[in-house]
């Protein structure tokens, strides 16, 4: 039977009136939301609004971005993962949980190991789609008051809409990227997944290149999203972790050990020795992790299998899939959008 995350300890039991003051503030962001944002028709086959430029998928993130804005309060030890879904985070969550927790957590001690007990969005949770996420929270807001330094989120939110405590507290961000074409290929094969499930039919390539091209794909413009965090990375180099997920599958060990070393707890030469950084490679492989029982067989808190965030795990994926017209148009945007940039994917 699935073991309880640990995370749900920030939903303790509340008062009626704590209850009640909660819904009031859920039902003020519906409100705004329904209201005064952009909507348009979403892949889940609920809305899509879009808030501070940027698109968020209703049908699965509920209102939570709001109430992150204003209820995360960030501690300067907190570490915050961020990416657009479909980038590596999933790996990059493994690799970090695995490496903070290694005293208490060995690599080898395999079935013990939260890693092959939780699928890793479990132990380092989302804020805006897990924690904060009113569609399944049961519109309450968590106490995240009660979990212990350093603690270890995610977040899918453009840097320009993160709570102003995340870089007044001096707290640190890993972001990871990848290419828009591995991503985009990534992402169709995934929403194709959810919307199957949801008894929907299944999204044409075509239509979902459009919208991505567009920027009206969950948390896009793909392109917006990337730049706001690698502008900050250059600004806070000592606060931001910019990873691009190419570049981890071509040198694991090397980004593993700068991962290590921005959150505080580099590898001792006894370590590196003894074979840790390895260990914690294989433990949090493509192939390791997609063969373990709990994402093969079990769902998430959202109710999505663990299976659906690993397909591949490959880099230069979606050249089975887009024409070469269409790579050739994402390799052009991309040189537009980051021109001067410094930055190239
Ligand atoms: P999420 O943002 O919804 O959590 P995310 O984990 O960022 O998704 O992306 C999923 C991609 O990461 C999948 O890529 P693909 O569709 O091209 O195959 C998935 O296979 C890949 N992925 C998941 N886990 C790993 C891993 N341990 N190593 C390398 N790639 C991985």
């Amino acid at each position: 039977m699935a073991q309880i995350p640990p995370y749900k300890i920030c939903f303790v039991p509340k008062s009626k009136e704590e209850e009640e003051e909660d819904e009031k503030i859920y039902k003020t962001y519906s409100e705004i939301a329904a209201t005064t944002l952009p909507t348009t028709e979403g892949w889940t086959g609920k809305p899509m609004y879009q808030y501070q430029g940027f698109w968020y998928n209703s049908g699965l993130h509920g209102i939570g971005p709001l109430a992150v804005q204003d209820h995360f309060k960030a501690r300067p030890s907190d570490i915050l993962l961020a990416s657009i879904p479909k980038s590596g985070t999933t790996w990059l969550k493994s690799l970090a949980f695995a490496v903070i927790n290694r005293k208490s957590n060995p690599p080898s001690a395999q079935q013990q190991h939260p890693l092959h007990i939780f699928n890793s969005h479990d132990l380092v949770p989302g804020l805006e789609w897990l924690l904060y996420n009113n569609n399944w929270n049961g519109n309450r807001i968590p106490n995240l008051d009660v979990l212990p330094s350093p603690r270890l989120f995610s977040t899918h939110m453009p840097y320009s809409s993160l709570p102003q405590s995340v870089a007044l507290s001096g707290s640190r961000i890993i972001y990871i990227c990848r290419n828009a074409k591995d991503n985009l290929a990534s992402w169709w094969h995934f929403l194709n997944k959810v919307r199957t499930d949801l008894s929907l039919e299944p999204m044409k390539l075509e239509d979902f290149f459009e919208l991505f091209c567009k920027g009206m794909t969950s948390y896009g413009p793909f392109w917006d999203h990337v730049m706001g965090y690698w502008r900050e990375s250059l600004e806070r180099p000592q606060n931001m972790l910019f990873l691009k997920y190419d570049e981890i599958v071509a040198e694991p060990a090397i980004h593993l050990k700068r991962i290590a070393e921005f959150m505080g707890c580099p590898f001792s030469s006894m370590e590196e020795k003894e074979g840790l950084v390895d260990e914690i490679i294989k433990l949090c492989s493509y192939e390791n992790l997609s063969n373990l029982a709990v994402n093969k067989t079990e769902k998430n808190s959202l109710g999505l299998p663990n299976s659906s965030f690993f397909r591949q795990g490959k880099v230069g994926d979606s050249a089975n899939y887009l024409s070469p017209e269409m790579l050739e148009q994402l390799d052009r945007i991309t040189e537009q959008k980051f021109h001067g940039s410094g930055l190239t994917l």
